[in-house]
């Protein structure tokens, strides 16, 4: 009897592309590049369009990114894997580019997070750089190649990206591909922990929006979605890039990751902010990185993925309470 109205759920006709990096030679650890496919196989495409969801979702799987390492002009001692890590983000750049042409939302599931230099590149070019960086995560991924003390990618990403800091990479070869011209003021940090002095100097100098878990405990997320959307989307036109490295959780709820801090938001905040961006219309990249299936027990591992595809739900417009079906007129 309500067959009709069940039907017309969908009806803003959302389109999703969902692609897999299984890259982790960003991090120095093996097991991030089974992610992909451990959440595809925990069943995120049933829950994405399953009935409770959204069955009219209209989502697409492009599989995983197929990539190779370059074959460099000239050694790189202080990237760690920097012929592949290359490699890997100019294909990732060209996917995610051509599937936010076909007026879908891109869903990346890393691999760890050097893999969003890469997502990001792509986003900013099909949106001639108008967009909003949402940035969820323990750490600040804005390390440049000088002032990291690991030499791992993964720490890196946001400073290849960002215009302000392009000068810093113009040394390294294969790069000419790259578009560096998102403006650090359109970045927003939640959930930080573990930044090391150089970023901390680099978000000051740049100006760059960064809520650490101590602004999280006062204001709350709901206070921090509004103050950190005014700065990086403040004429509500910008498509929000949502970098999502899964070790801005807490470890409690999602374990299976690389580098875990304690002390992070809790999985019912992480679908919050989700959620809050998504209600905004104007989600146009979605990254989930760093769930490391080969962390922990097969608990931790579970729980893991769950939280993974939890979130990817809320990116996709699932909502807790559930959906009201809009009788047709
Ligand atoms: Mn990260």
């Amino acid at each position: 009897m309500f067959g009709r109205e069940f039907n017309s759920l969908n009806k803003e006709g959302k389109k999703v592309g969902i692609l897999g990096v299984p890259f982790s030679k960003g991090n120095g650890k093996t097991g991030a590049e089974q992610a992909p496919t451990a959440i595809l196989e925990h069943g995120l495409l049933k829950s994405l369009t399953n009935f409770d969801a959204n069955p009219n979702l209209d989502v697409e799987d492009f599989g995983e990114v197929k990539f190779s390492s370059k074959k460099l002009k000239r050694p790189v001692s202080d990237i760690k894997n920097y012929a592949e890590f290359i490699g890997c983000i100019e294909r990732v750049s060209k996917r995610v580019h051509s599937i936010i042409e076909e007026g879908r939302l891109c869903i990346t599931i890393g691999g760890d997070h050097s893999i969003a230099a890469g997502t990001v590149d792509g986003h900013a070019r099909a949106k001639d750089g108008n967009i909003a960086i949402l940035w969820i995560d323990a750490h600040a991924d804005i390390n440049t190649p000088k002032t990291s003390h690991t030499g791992h990618p993964h720490g890196m990403p946001l400073s290849f990206v960002v215009k302000e800091l392009r000068d810093h990479w113009s040394e390294y070869p294969e790069i000419e591909w790259r578009t560096p011209i998102v403006p650090a003021r359109n970045i927003a940090y939640i959930g930080l922990r573990s930044v090391d002095d150089y970023e901390r100097l680099i978000i000051d100098r740049l100006g760059i929006t960064a809520f650490g878990m101590d602004e999280v405990d006062d204001l709350g997320i709901p206070e921090i979605m509004r103050r950190a959307l005014k700065v990086i989307d403040p004429e509500q036109n910008r498509s929000i890039h949502l970098s999502f490295d899964i070790d801005g959780l807490d470890p409690l709820e999602a374990p299976a990751t690389g580098t875990p801090v304690r002390g992070g938001i809790t999985l019912r905040e992480g679908i919050q902010i989700v959620e809050t961006v998504y209600k905004t219309g104007r989600l146009g990249a979605f990254d989930l990185c760093e769930v490391n299936p080969q962390m922990g027990r097969e608990e931790d591992v579970r729980k893991t993925l769950q939280a993974a595809t939890d979130l990817i739900k809320a990116a996709t417009g699932h909502r807790r309470s559930g959906r009201t079906a809009k009788i047709p007129t």
